[in-house]
């Protein structure tokens, strides 16, 4: 697995993310406030698009940033990792009713944490467990743009593509309000190849480690 910190990450990136998370910390994983997960997704779904336009520019090797296609093994099989969780992300998006539900869920099910946790003890790279610093190794962006890619297919598997970032959280918000709509119950065999079709249309795609 290659890694490796970048050393002259821009200092006001860095802290933008830092004081995103002190005024969003959660003390309880077991109980996170609605909208925090709507704001999680999309801080960070801006926050990577700007830091990688940032290290493109630098010339950097992108294989590097890119999304990890999957979690890796060594993480999966660690004990904090929730299999059920990454289950329900992957194979039964619909289930979250709204982007807030599913951004909540990687909270609260600690399978981000626990990426975090076991990514920066597996492959030495301490900063990747400290808030305040992760964003200058390259792992955080495999990890998030990962997660972006969780998040994009939710909104290609909820119709939610295309409305634009702010759109679509008014909009999923006011699905939960109970107004139906034609995925409330879609059956297991579309559902799948909505879900593929969603990971090859949003590019994910295998790396080598
Ligand atoms: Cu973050």
């Amino acid at each position: 697995m290659m890694m490796s910190i970048i050393r002259n990450f821009p200092r006001a990136l860095l802290e933008e993310h830092r004081q995103w998370h002190h005024a969003n910390h959660q003390d309880n994983p077991a109980n996170i406030p609605a909208g925090y997960g709507l704001r999680f997704l999309e801080f960070h779904r801006q926050f990577i698009a700007r830091a990688l336009q940032w290290y493109n520019r630098q010339g950097y090797n992108p294989q590097l940033v890119a999304p990890w296609q999957s979690v890796p093994e060594e993480i999966r099989y660690t004990p904090c990792y929730n299999r059920a969780a990454e289950r329900r992300i992957l194979f039964n998006p619909q289930s979250f009713a709204t982007a807030d539900e599913l951004g909540r869920f990687i909270e609260s099910s600690n399978i981000h944490g626990c990426i975090h946790q076991e990514a920066a003890r597996l492959y030495n790279e301490r900063e990747l467990n400290d808030f305040d610093v992760a964003p200058v190794s390259t792992i955080f962006y495999n990890i998030h743009g990962m997660i972006d890619g969780w998040y994009r297919q939710w909104e290609s598997v909820m119709g939610q593509q295309g409305r634009g970032n702010a759109a679509a959280g008014v909009t999923s918000r006011r699905k939960s309000g109970g107004k139906g709509h034609n995925l409330a119950q879609p059956d297991r065999r579309n559902l799948s190849g909505k879900v593929k079709h969603a990971l090859a249309k949003n590019g994910i795609r295998r790396r080598s480690k």
